[in-house]
Formats: C-alpha cells, structure tokens, sequence
C-alpha cells in the first residue's frame, strides 16, 4: 500500500524539558515504524531551508533563533498513512487550541514553544528527511511485530 516517510524532530525546548522519551513513545506506540533518530545541533543555515516557505513572516527570526537554540532530536518514521497521522499526533500548531491527547495539547502551551514538528506532506517528509539526515542515517529493517500491526 501507500507507505510513506515523515520527519519528525523534537524542537530544543522539548529536548531541554525532558520530553524526548515521551514524544518517542507516542510514535512508537502507534505501531509506527522508527527509521533513523540522532540528536543534532542544528546549524542556521540547515533551520533557514527546513523553514524555507515561512522566509516572509515576521516571526521567522525568532522561529530560527529557537530551532537553533540548542540541541533537537531528529527521527524518520515510517507507515501506511504516517504524514497526516503524525500531524494528527502532534496536534495544532497552537498549544492551547491542539486537543488534550495530543502531544502540543498534553505538553506545550505556546505557539513559538510547541515542542514538535511534522511535515505536512509526503513531499516535504521526503524533502525535510533528505534534508536533516545523512546517506546510511536511514535503516531499513523489519520490526518482529509487523504482523500483529498489519494484517
Ligand atoms: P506546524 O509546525 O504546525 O507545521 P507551521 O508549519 O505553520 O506549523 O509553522 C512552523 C513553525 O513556525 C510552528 O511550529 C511555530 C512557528 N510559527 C507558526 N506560526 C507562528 C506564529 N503565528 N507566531 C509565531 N510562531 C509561529
Ligand atoms: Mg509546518
């Protein structure tokens, strides 16, 4: 079926709140499956292209100020529908209006402090893995579980 990949990264403010397993979890959990994970000091160059189509916005500064604030944990995952569930997972970009459950809505409160990003597209979770890992970064392998997850 239609499997795709998306890039998943806990921002520096969940990494310095100790939310890094918690965040894991919630993926791993789901069933879905974990393709490639570092923890990253991500230059400004690297944080200006994954944040490319918001250059224009007032915020943008700040928004690259605070990716680039302290280390982040990059993830590829991996699923049949994986893109729009992750988002659904993660919840609204707004904290306070994310539902309880998900993770912005169980864990952040603010909009420049939501803990979490997930591509909103097949295309940029391919285009944003490609950016943020390097070639032998991403693991191909079968988890034993696979049959109980997938009929
Ligand atoms: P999302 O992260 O939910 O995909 P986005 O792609 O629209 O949201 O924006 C990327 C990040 O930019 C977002 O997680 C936090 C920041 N941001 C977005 N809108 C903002 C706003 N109005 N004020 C401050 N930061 C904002
Ligand atoms: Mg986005």
């Amino acid at each position: 079926e239609n499997v795709e990949q998306t890039y998943i990264m806990v921002k520096p403010d969940g990494v310095q709140r100790g939310l890094v397993g918690e965040i894991i979890s919630r993926f791993e959990k789901k069933g879905f499956k974990l393709t490639g994970l570092k923890l990253f000091q991500c230059p400004r160059e690297l944080a200006e292209e994954h944040y490319k189509d918001l250059k224009a916005k007032s915020f943008f500064p700040k928004l690259i100020e605070y990716i680039t604030s302290g280390p982040v944990v990059c993830m590829a995952w991996e699923g049949v529908g994986v893109v729009a569930s992750a988002r659904k997972l993660i919840g609204s970009t707004n904290p306070l209006q994310a539902e309880p459950g998900t993770i912005r809505g169980d864990l952040a409160v603010q909009t420049g402090r939501n803990v979490v990003h997930g591509s909103d597209s097949p295309e940029n979770g391919n285009r944003e893995i490609a950016l943020w890992f390097k070639e032998g970064e991403i693991i191909q392998w079968t988890p034993t579980q696979e049959p109980w997850l997938i009929e």
